[in-house]
Order: C-alpha cells, then structure tokens, then sequence
C-alpha cells in the first residue's frame, strides 16, 4: 500500500504541517491514480471517457481518497434573497465519517415548507436566482426526493420555516462529493424556492427561486 501510513504520521508534529502533508500526499495519490487511469484507457480503449475505463477497484480507491480528504473540510453557501424576497442564510456541507452533512440556517422566509436544491451554475448574477440553471443531475436520473437513493444529485428535499419566517435543517447525503469524481458540488448553486418540492416531475412543482447562492469552500478560521 502507498503511501505508507507510517510515513502520513510522522514529521512534524504541528496540526498545520500534519494537515498539509497529508494534503500533499493525497495530491499525488491522486495524481498517480489518474496517471494509471489514462495509462490504462490509452492500452485498452482509445478514445473511451475515463471513467469507463475505471474498473470497481479504481471507483473504491477514488472515493477513499475522496473521503479522506473530505472529512472535516467543510464548504459554505452564503444564501442571499432574489428580487422581491428576503430570505437569507447560509447552508454548510461538512464532511463527516458517515456521508456530507448538508445544514441550512435560512431566516425571512414565509411561513411553511420550501424546496431546497443544488442546482448546476453557481452563477448568481440573475436577480431572479435563474442563473443558476436547472437542478444538478450530472447522472441523469428523475427528480425525486431524499427518500430514494436514485434522484438529482441536487435533490436536497424540504426544509420548514416556522411562524418567524426561521429556519434550520439538516440532511446527511452521499451521492456528492465536494471536489472529486463523483458528482462534485464545489463552485455549483444552491437555491430555496417559494413552495415545496412534492417530488412530482421534472423538478418537484416547487415554484419561483427565492433564495440562491454559490458553493465555495468556508473558512477555517
Ligand atoms: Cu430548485
């Protein structure tokens, strides 16, 4: 096995060059994995898209190195309101052990349940939150909601403002990663929408866009 752990543990015993060394060595995991990737195709397919050329084994091996580099690392989407609306917030992924815990902190919203979406385009230069695009589907499935496994890679489901226009809401997820291979969100959107998604094709009848904002990774400090 490479790089060998032993060699991720010792050095310096500062948490800032602990972190970036294990950040250097899983670049060039990284980096040799992709070398033997296209390495492999060139032999084998030429012309065939990377990832059909991935077996199981290189799938297994990215999405390790994914989740080793994204537990503890957390992005933020600061959420602000689309003309005429005032809801705001934030929603954080962090990255844990057991998936990506999406939580959103949205408050000036009307009473009731609302849509929340990552969409494709982090792009927010549109008043009225369209700018962002159509929900994120890299996979090209049905929308649908968090209950099913196979839905938009976007599908976030509802969150519930209470009488204060407040809300707070949490969903741990694993069908994204935050920059790797599969489905990555870093840089994509994130919109709230005036009504509820009640899963109904082709994006949940969920109405205007009254919230949006963009994934980028939070500070640390
Ligand atoms: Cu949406």
């Amino acid at each position: 096995m490479w790089p060998p752990r032993h060699s991720m543990l010792s050095g310096s015993t500062s948490k800032g060059s602990l972190h970036m060394t294990i950040q250097k060595l899983i670049s060039i995991t990284t980096l040799a994995l992709l070398i033997s990737v296209v390495a492999g195709c060139e032999k084998n397919q030429p012309g065939q898209g990377q990832t059909q050329a991935m077996d199981e084994k290189d799938h297994q091996k990215m999405s390790a190195v994914d989740s080793q580099r994204q537990s503890g690392q957390v992005l933020v989407a600061v959420m602000t309101p689309t003309a005429g609306n005032e809801a705001h917030g934030s929603v954080t992924f962090t990255g844990t052990d057991d998936g990506i815990m999406v939580t959103a902190n949205i408050a000036g919203l009307t009473p009731g349940v609302h849509a929340i979406h990552i969409h494709q385009f982090g792009d927010l230069r549109k008043n009225d939150g369209k700018g962002t695009g159509g929900h994120y589907n890299p996979e090209g499935h049905d929308h649908a909601l968090p209950e099913s496994d196979t839905r938009h890679a976007g599908d976030l489901g509802n969150l519930t403002a209470g009488a204060d226009g407040n809300s707070s809401y949490s969903i741990l997820i694993h069908n994204v990663t935050f920059d790797g291979q599969h489905n990555p969100i870093i840089g994509r959107g994130v919109i709230i929408h005036a009504k509820a998604d009640d899963g109904g094709q082709p994006t949940g009848n969920a109405g205007a866009r009254v919230s949006q904002g963009t994934i980028g990774y939070a500070n640390p400090g």
